[in-house]
């Protein structure tokens, strides 16, 4: 379950904001349009000024010919950089799982925050409402099954907009969409696939009529990322700035025991678990700790490194239980506390 928020006409809002005189009349943020002459771009406008035709990455100069009676303004970086730095340190109040995209755009991961959509929409709604209570902006939402559906979706209902796709609804959802709302298909790619299918204005639906083959025959890679996107599947996952390094769990028995079994089987359930969570960070581990502590309080580890591998049951239960066998044949004394932990290599894309 992942959202996604975008914060409506960033730049421009802040200005506003900075400015109430500024509202409703149309605004741009970018360089110096100099009475039509200089060659800077826009940065991004506001609604008033989009109503004319203004948009983010356009030449300044044709800016001004489209409304020379525009509000120009320049881009205040270090201003837009701390109001988003708030915005961030909101959001990664709800979870933790947060990735930052650009100024005014990020991930979140729900899934451990939330049981179900109408709580991911609560939670949604609770998120604007304290960026709007903090900085007085408003964003837009979106959330679905993955980035991808969460990314369109926040487009949806642009500006203050909240949407929330569910599984059910995701492929309803996209089909309808133009081939241009998913992320990685640019005006190239369009027209590309234009020629390829005979017809214009394509929509999603239309690109189930290629097949894998074809995609990647046309496209490459990029090909059979098409082929899944048009079908609403995307595992790209949301991915944290500082990212976990290790993780681990431990249980403290409530009487001290000898009994193997008991030890054993505790054992093997917490190694289930650090499974269970291990493979939600989608990365390989390379080391096993496990951790013993014995009557007396003191604690012993040991552990054992390997060549990258998935966090298997298998690997970490079969490696981790023999550490824990040299352990209990070395001291030979009654348990008080077990506990097992994978350290995770880096992972490259960051
Ligand atoms: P966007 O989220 O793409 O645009 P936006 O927030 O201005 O408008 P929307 O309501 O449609 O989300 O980009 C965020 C900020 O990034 C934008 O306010 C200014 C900056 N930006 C540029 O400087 N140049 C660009 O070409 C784009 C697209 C954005
Ligand atoms: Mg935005």
């Amino acid at each position: 379950m992942i959202l996604h928020l975008d914060m409506d006409y960033f730049f421009a809002q802040v200005e506003e904001r900075e400015n109430p005189r500024f509202k409703g009349e149309p605004l741009v943020v970018g360089s110096d349009p100099k009475g039509g002459e200089a060659r800077g771009v826009v940065s991004t406008a506001n609604y008033e000024a989009r109503k004319f035709g203004i948009s983010s990455g356009m030449a300044i100069s044709k800016a001004y010919k489209l409304c020379p009676k525009a509000i120009y303004l320049p881009v205040n970086k270090n201003l837009y950089s701390r109001v988003s730095e708030s915005i961030f340190r909101i959001m990664e109040t709800v979870s933790d799982k947060c990735e930052r995209v650009s100024f005014d755009e990020a991930y979140l991961d729900l899934s451990r925050v939330a049981k179900n959509y109408s709580q991911a929409e609560k939670i949604g709604r609770d998120l604007k409402e304290m960026i709007l209570r903090k900085e007085k902006l408003t964003s837009s939402v979106g959330i679905g099954k993955n980035k991808m559906i969460a990314k369109i979706a926040s487009e949806e209902d642009k500006p203050d907009g909240l949407t929330v796709v569910r599984p059910g609804e995701t492929i309803g959802f996209i089909s309808k969409k133009s081939v241009r709302d998913i992320p990685g298909i640019g005006p190239k790619t369009e027209k590309e696939l234009e020629h390829i299918l005979g017809k214009s204005d394509l929509k999603v639906k239309d690109l189930k009529r290629l097949s894998m083959d074809q995609l990647v025959n046309d496209f490459g890679k990029r090909g059979a990322d098409i082929y899944k996107k048009a079908r609403g599947k995307d595992d790209s996952r949301v991915k944290t700035k500082t990212e976990t390094k290790s993780l681990g769990r431990e249980t403290t028995f409530d009487k001290n025991t000898t009994d193997p079994e008991v030890i054993i089987s505790t054992f093997k359930s917490l190694s289930k678990e650090v499974v269970d969570l291990a493979r939600e960070e989608e990365r390989n581990i390379k080391t096993i700790v496990t951790v013993c502590r014995f009557e007396g309080f003191d604690s012993y580890t040991k552990q054992i490194s390997f060549k990258p591998k998935k966090p298997t049951r298998d690997l970490v239960y079969g490696e981790g239980v023999k550490l824990l066998l040299d352990l209990l044949t070395q001291k030979a004394r009654p348990v008080r506390l077990l506990g097992v932990r994978v350290i995770f290599v880096k992972s490259k894309n960051r």
